[in-house]
């Protein structure tokens, strides 16, 4: 499509030609299993702040369920409308106040860690209640630290990222992120034409390969559940509700990719993803703050209707059945052995 607009939404993260560079993570500080970092992995001493609607904060609450990690690292959710000031903790559907700091905005935490930080103010972020700072809000190491540093109080027998499979798990997110995570955010804030459709066509190229290898095995490494598809896994699910049309990344919708639309539904139908997600968030998030993109806001904030998955993401994954049934629910150590519609858019 046609770029006409020159709207910039996040000014301080456009480059020269128009391209959305987004900005330098600052708080990378790790927690560790035997606390070497200064951050210890202890149950009770960490604090997850997210958003529903955010993709980033989305992989640390799957991974969270799935290591059944809910007992030992406290979680809440702000709320999905942002203004000016950033995200804010309120009581609302499906969101509260701050039940650590009793901050009124997050922006509060990232001041209490860097007086000086410039920036926004994301999700997600982890707070520890002894230093009384953000250890990281490193999106993409959040999920790695919760899946292999905590391994003292989470479920063992869920390995979501093999040691024999790390290099390949590693490579692809780098792949996914690059072309896919973050290819949409980069067609959605891209302000050139040139800037977009360099966006545009990676992305939906990597979409047709991702297509392609689905349609041989169940899982984005092979037979089992990792890391790669829970990152892969929370965009899709935006898809055809917001980035198709808010961010117009529109060659295709999911439901025309025969095998990731499949995949998709069938990670939906799994514990820990289709429960975590929250589409009235998504909706009232994406099109109700970013003013540029979306100027009239939606009627009342509300996007009526927008609040529940339908029927679609309860269909079975028919294709790859020889797959699927070859395949483990997340990897299992050794040692434990052990066509559709739009979806979820009205
Ligand atoms: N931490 C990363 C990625 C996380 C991220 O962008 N989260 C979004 C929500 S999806 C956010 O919190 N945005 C806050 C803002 O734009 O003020 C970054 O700095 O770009």
């Amino acid at each position: 499509m046609t770029l006409a607009s020159t709207a910039v939404q996040f000014p301080a993260e456009t480059a020269a030609g128009g391209t959305f560079v987004r900005q330098k993570i600052v708080f990378r500080d790790r927690i560790t299993a035997d606390g070497s970092s200064g951050f210890k992995a202890e149950p009770g001493r960490y604090h997850l702040y997210v958003s529903l609607a955010c993709p980033w904060a989305h992989r640390a609450i799957i991974v969270r369920k799935l290591k059944k990690l809910e007992a030992v690292i406290t979680l809440s959710v702000v709320d999905p409308i942002r203004d000016e000031r950033g995200w804010a903790f309120r009581d609302g559907p499906g969101h509260t106040r701050d039940p650590v700091n009793g901050f009124a905005f997050l922006r509060e935490a990232y001041l209490a860690t860097d007086p000086n930080y410039v920036g926004r103010h994301t999700v997600p972020a982890v707070w520890d209640r002894v230093t009384q700072r953000i250890v990281t809000n490193d999106y993409h190491t959040i999920t790695l630290q919760l899946e292999t540093e905590f391994e003292a109080f989470a479920d063992t027998s869920v390995d979501l990222y093999p040691r024999h499979l790390r290099a390949e798990i590693d490579r692809l997110n780098a792949e996914v992120y690059e072309r896919v995570n973050n290819g949409v955010y980069k067609a959605g804030s891209a302000s050139s034409q040139a800037a977009y459709d360099e966006a545009f066509e990676a992305l939906f190229a990597e979409l047709d390969a991702l297509d392609r290898r689905l349609a041989r095995q169940r899982y984005l490494v092979g037979r089992h559940l990792t890391d790669a598809d829970i990152r892969l896994f929370t965009t899709l699910v935006r898809f055809d509700t917001v980035y198709h049309t808010h961010f117009k990344c529109n060659l295709r919708r999911l439901v025309d990719y025969e095998h990731l639309w499949a995949y998709t539904r069938d990670l939906y139908q799994r514990p820990g993803f289709g429960e975590t997600v929250n589409f009235e968030h998504i909706k009232r998030h994406y099109y109700c703050t970013h003013d540029k993109l979306n100027p009239s806001q939606g009627p009342g904030r509300r996007l009526a209707g927008a609040t529940r998955p339908r029927a679609p993401w309860l269909i079975p994954r028919s294709g790859c059945r020889r797959a699927a049934r070859a395949s483990s629910p997340g990897h299992q150590r050794p040692a434990s052995s052990g066509g559709g519609s739009p979806p979820g858019t009205r």
